[in-house]
């Protein structure tokens, strides 16, 4: 029996004419894969970048979702809102339970049992899913290099359980499991784990980048780009989680911006075809630290030398990502030049300008 050749799809790059800012465009796509009614929290930025996602994706997209906040806000009591073919699946199966699908998908159109075209295929994982429980699922899913995009959304914790660390979570955040006291105070002792970058160094041949909220046609891009691309794709986009981060709801997006302008979650993509990463995506301005971590509740208790500390790691990306970096960011590498957290009104103030 003759096999019939995989039709994929092929979804246009969006303007943008510069990726750092904020604008409407009004060619995005009409679809609503992800719709209204959810059960999520207010201003919940896993729920919001799951929207951009599948918005990028359209309507012939099938979605994988491993156990966590998007799994279990948002199908309880036979009701979600997903509007696209959706299945659950237990949190460490992310990366073979999403290869099998793509797997089946190629054998049933080859076979001419599945007309049309191959269809988008996207597991959305937590990053306790993908950093720690899913890992090795979703390596062997990158590794074999199975036609589907894989994406982290990093709330930095295990949100669904209660607010537990992972290996995402950031040096000095507080959680039920790095609670800060007399003998840590700083909270969380360890960095993340640079989960992305371990993708893209074990699987070169994928196409692997970091998002945020704060970019949406950025992310969108990068949603079409991995999915354009033929062949596995990585993705691990900051989602911000007002219930552990402890902020006011209607500023997920403005700290989707401020994390990337205080250099702690550095923009990249990575390009199979010439192995090499893309450092081109430069914010409007760069910041201190500290203006990130003064609009969150679970940083409140860091010192002024763990402020420092978190300093020194975001100019370790600058630097990485070839950027100068300015004298003033140099200067608060040193405690003696800040402050401690837990200033309402400060925080009040960097909250104007963002
Ligand atoms: C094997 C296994 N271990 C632990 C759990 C309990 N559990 C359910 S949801 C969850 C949190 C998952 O965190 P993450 O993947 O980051 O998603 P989020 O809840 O943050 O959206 C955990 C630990 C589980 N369901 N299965
Ligand atoms: S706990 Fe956090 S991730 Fe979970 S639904 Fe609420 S805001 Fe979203
Ligand atoms: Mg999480």
């Amino acid at each position: 029996m003759a096999t019939i050749e995989v039709q994929r799809q092929i979804l246009p790059i969006l303007e943008s004419p510069n990726k750092g800012a904020r604008f409407y465009n009004p060619e995005l796509p009409q679809s609503e894969p992800f719709v209204p009614g959810h059960r999520t929290c207010a201003g919940c930025g896993p729920s919001i970048q799951y929207r951009m996602t599948s918005k990028a994706a359209g309507d012939n997209t099938i979605l994988v979702g491993p156990t966590g906040c998007m799994y279990v806000a948002n199908s309880s009591y036979l009701c979600t809102p997903y509007n696209v073919p959706w299945a659950h699946t237990q949190i460490g199966s992310s990366g073979s339970f999403t290869a099998g699908v793509s797997a089946a998908y190629e054998a049933m159109i080859r076979k001419g049992k599945w007309q049309g075209k191959f269809p988008n295929i996207i597991c959305e994982a937590g990053d306790g899913s993908s950093s720690d429980i899913a890992l090795a699922s979703i390596s062997g899913a990158l590794y074999r290099n199975h036609d589907c995009l894989i994406i982290c959304y990093d709330n930095e914790q295990y949100a669904n359980t209660g607010i537990q660390a992972s290996s995402r979570t950031p040096y000095g955040g507080m959680t039920t499991f790095s609670p800060p006291g007399p003998e840590v105070p700083e909270g969380k002792k360890l960095y993340p784990k640079d989960l992305a970058r371990m993708m893209a160094a074990g699987h070169p041949h994928c196409y692997v980048g970091t998002a945020s909220v704060g970019y949406p046609i950025d992310l969108m891009n990068k949603v079409r780009k991995g999915l354009n691309h033929k062949g596995a794709a990585f993705l691990m986009i900051y989602t911000p989680c007002q219930k552990g981060f402890v902020y006011e709801t209607p500023r997920s997006i403005d700290l989707g911006r401020l994390v990337v302008e205080c250099g702690l979650y550095p923009m990249w993509e990575w390009s199979p075809e010439k192995r090499e990463y893309d450092y081109s995506f430069r914010p409007a301005s760069m910041r201190p630290v500290s203006e990130y971590l003064k609009l969150q509740g679970r940083f409140g208790h860091l010192h002024a030398e763990h402020v420092a500390n978190l300093q020194k790691f975001a100019n370790r990306q600058w630097k990485m990502m070839g950027i100068q970096i300015p004298e003033a960011l140099l200067l608060a590498e040193d405690a003696k030049n800040v402050t401690n957290m837990a200033a309402a009104a400060e925080a009040q103030a960097v909250a104007e300008t963002v």
